[in-house]
């Protein structure tokens, strides 16, 4: 059996619905903070806090869980803004979530990102071993995550495995309080108003990945040979390097009309340059056969049909 915290999100939202299809409804505990609608609601859900670990392991020891998946945790604009709330969340929620994990003997999951790098570390094809000093308080929680899972692999043997995710780009939940939500909304603008204003400037690279392939990554990586792993927190992952043009590009592929034009913001600016352009995953290829199946011109297709379908 499965915990989910964060189900309500913009990952946990859908792992939940696939975590289900594949392992069935009942062994799957979805959790938030508050009550989630949605398919999520179909199966077991519990109020969980992650800042309350009694919470957790009593949920986690009351449905005999083997596996968490800690997802809940305060993305990276939105960390900016209240830096000391987003300690307390993500590192007391991992933490938490950890000790739990330790106690009851669980296989554990939480993403990283590729904030967990900033403006020192090499840009370009982003190493998997190497600088991290990121200069945002999502990146400090990200790469203070990375050390503490690996901590208590060392420590305690709890089998955590995490993976940088890029920027995610999905049609089911929107993201809350990214830097990357802009390559999110375009797409939903793109069908409402053929036109989007991107908060990001023309010629910003980042990592970006269509949902199913994180999902997919997710689960590859949770039934991975123990013995195949040299890394574990966490595993880089690419699919797609793009800037706001280039989706602007494939948009137009669908809608020629579609214009894109800019109003910077200075805030999610300084925290996407401070993050790669791109990142090399061939780790997680060599130790756990990881391989993205969508580009952006695949994505985007799909991307306009599911959210035209949704917004009828
Ligand atoms: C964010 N979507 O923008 C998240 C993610 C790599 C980006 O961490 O904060």
């Amino acid at each position: 059996r499965i915990l989910v915290t964060g189900a309500g999100g913009q990952i946990g939202s859908e792992l939940v619905v696939k975590l289900r299809e594949i392992y069935g409804d009942a062994n799957v505990i979805a959790s938030d903070i508050r009550v989630v609608e949605g398919e999520v609601a179909n199966g077991p859900f519990e109020i969980v806090d992650v800042t309350d670990e009694q919470r957790i392991y009593q949920v986690a020891k009351d449905y005999q869980v083997d596996t968490v998946m800690h997802l809940a945790a305060l993305l990276s604009a939105t960390a900016e803004k209240i830096p000391k709330k987003a300690w307390d969340i993500n590192m007391g929620g991992l933490m938490n979530t950890l000790e739990v994990a330790r106690e009851l003997n669980l296989q554990f999951f939480t993403p990283s990102s590729i904030g967990a790098f900033g403006p020192s570390t090499p840009k370009d094809n982003t190493p998997q071993d190497t600088l991290q000093r990121p200069t945002t308080m999502y990146g400090v929680n990200k790469v203070s995550g990375e050390l503490l899972c690996d901590y208590y692999y060392e420590r305690f043997g709890v089998d955590t495995r995490g993976v940088r995710f890029p920027g995610l780009i999905s049609y089911v939940a929107p993201p809350g309080g990214g830097t990357t939500d802009y390559a999110v909304e375009i797409y939903y603008e793109a069908i409402k108003q053929q036109k989007y204003t991107s908060y990001i400037a023309e010629g910003t690279y980042m990592d970006m990945m269509y949902m199913p392939d994180a999902l997919e990554a997710i689960i590859q990586l949770m039934e991975a040979d123990p013995t195949k792993l040299i890394h574990r927190n966490a595993f880089n992952i690419a699919a797609i390097s793009a800037e706001p043009m280039d989706f602007a590009k494939a948009i137009q592929k669908h809608i020629p009309q579609f214009e894109l034009t800019f109003e910077v913001d200075p805030v999610r600016q300084k925290i996407a340059d401070s993050w790669p352009n791109s990142i090399d995953s061939s780790a997680a290829e060599e130790e756990w056969g990881f391989q993205a199946k969508y580009d952006i011109d695949r994505m985007t297709k799909e991307m306009l049909e599911k959210i035209a379908e949704k917004l009828k």
